[in-house]
């Protein structure tokens, strides 16, 4: 079965732990998030992308969800010494190599579909890894600074890890996405997909950035194979993070029903939402998108295998 998910950072990541834990034959394409994507201390930091092969490859940290396990910050103390930040943003010495080695690659040439599967080498994260694009995709959000009441355009990185989403995301832009091209492989793994499948990843700043680069969407909504999505907010809330702030920037009301019909028909077939949420269920399904009401709570491997188990039969159901 040709398995493809439109992944962010830990959501998508933990999903896929699920999905290969419940199809282990399964042939996965990840289409990843680049948009959160930052140039640090002249490196280039993909997170999402590491994200999902740290998580696969068996090197996260697994109580952060993002990082390496074992990890230690002198380089980052030693930078922070010369007065050399951001010192908002916790990249470890592990974690720097590969930053280096992408960099590295880049810098000769190399695509970043090519430098991904180069660092998957090590990994085998049991999938195939691709950016959603070998274009720079860089999203942004319109803020008015707290202090100053200054309105200011900050890296998303900024706005979620340094203001932790504490002011209103009065606009979210993925800049360069209406320039960026699909990367090499994915419109072919989605047109040649048997089931698609959106992760309880951040609907705005993950999923939604995927699709924003052009000809995505379109083959997403073109595809064959049925779509599913499982939902990220449970019980009116994300299980994690701050969506409801950018979900807040696109007029999306942070609710199950509300994510799958932001969606909307043309993508997505299916729909699956937590059982406190039940209730959305009637609503969804008015809306023509096949729902049901399962746990959605990745707490564990057996767990998260037992939501992708159920994301595959809604697929089967929703053909
Ligand atoms: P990020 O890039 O690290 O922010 O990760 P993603 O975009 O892939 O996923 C973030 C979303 O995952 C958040 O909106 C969370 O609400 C959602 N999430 C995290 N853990 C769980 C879980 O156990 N169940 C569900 N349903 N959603 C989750
Ligand atoms: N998230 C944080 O909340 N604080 C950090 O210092 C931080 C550092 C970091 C370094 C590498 C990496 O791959 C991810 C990192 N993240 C950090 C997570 C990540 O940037 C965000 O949680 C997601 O991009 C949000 O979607
Ligand atoms: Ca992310």
């Amino acid at each position: 079965m040709r398995i493809v998910v439109l992944a962010g950072g830990i959501g998508g990541a933990r999903f896929l732990s699920g999905l290969k834990s419940a199809v282990p034959d399964a042939d996965i394409t990840v289409i990843g998030n680049t948009g959160d994507d930052i140039h640090l201390f002249g490196l280039k930091v993909c997170p999402d992308l590491d994200t999902v092969m740290y998580t696969l490859g068996g090197g996260i940290n697994e109580d952060q969800g993002w990082g390496r396990a074992d990890e230690s910050f002198t380089v980052k103390e030693e930078l922070a010494a010369y007065g050399v930040g951001p010192t908002w943003f916790g990249l470890g010495d592990r974690d720097f190599a590969t930053h280096i080695v992408r960099t590295q690659m880049l810098g000769a040439g190399y695509p970043l579909s090519a430098v991904t599967e180069a660092l998957c080498d090590r990994w085998q994260p049991g999938v195939r890894l691709l950016p959603m694009s070998d274009d720079r995709v860089e999203t942004h959000v319109a803020i008015t600074e707290a202090g100053t009441g200054e309105r200011r355009v900050v890296h998303f990185q900024e706005y979620w890890v340094r203001l932790r989403a504490s002011v209103d995301a009065e606009a979210v832009v993925p800049v360069g996405a209406e320039q960026a091209k699909p990367a090499p492989g994915v419109l072919e793994a989605i047109a040649a997909a048997d089931v698609i499948v959106f992760p309880p990843s951040n609907p705005v700043v993950s999923v939604g950035t995927i699709l924003a680069v052009p000809g995505i969407r379109e083959a997403v909504a073109a595809a064959d194979a049925p779509v599913v999505g499982l939902s990220p907010i449970v019980g009116g809330a994300p299980v994690r993070g701050m969506a409801d702030k950018v979900l807040a920037a696109v007029g999306v009301e942070a609710t199950a029903a509300a994510v799958a019909l932001h969606y909307g028909t043309e993508l997505l077939d299916g729909w699956l939402v937590d059982t406190a949420d039940a209730d959305a269920v009637a609503e969804v399904e008015a809306a023509g998108i096949t729902c049901r009401a399962v746990p959605l709570m990745m707490t564990d491997l057996e767990a998260t295998a037992e939501m992708a188990r159920a994301a595959l039969e809604l697929a089967e159901a929703s053909r």
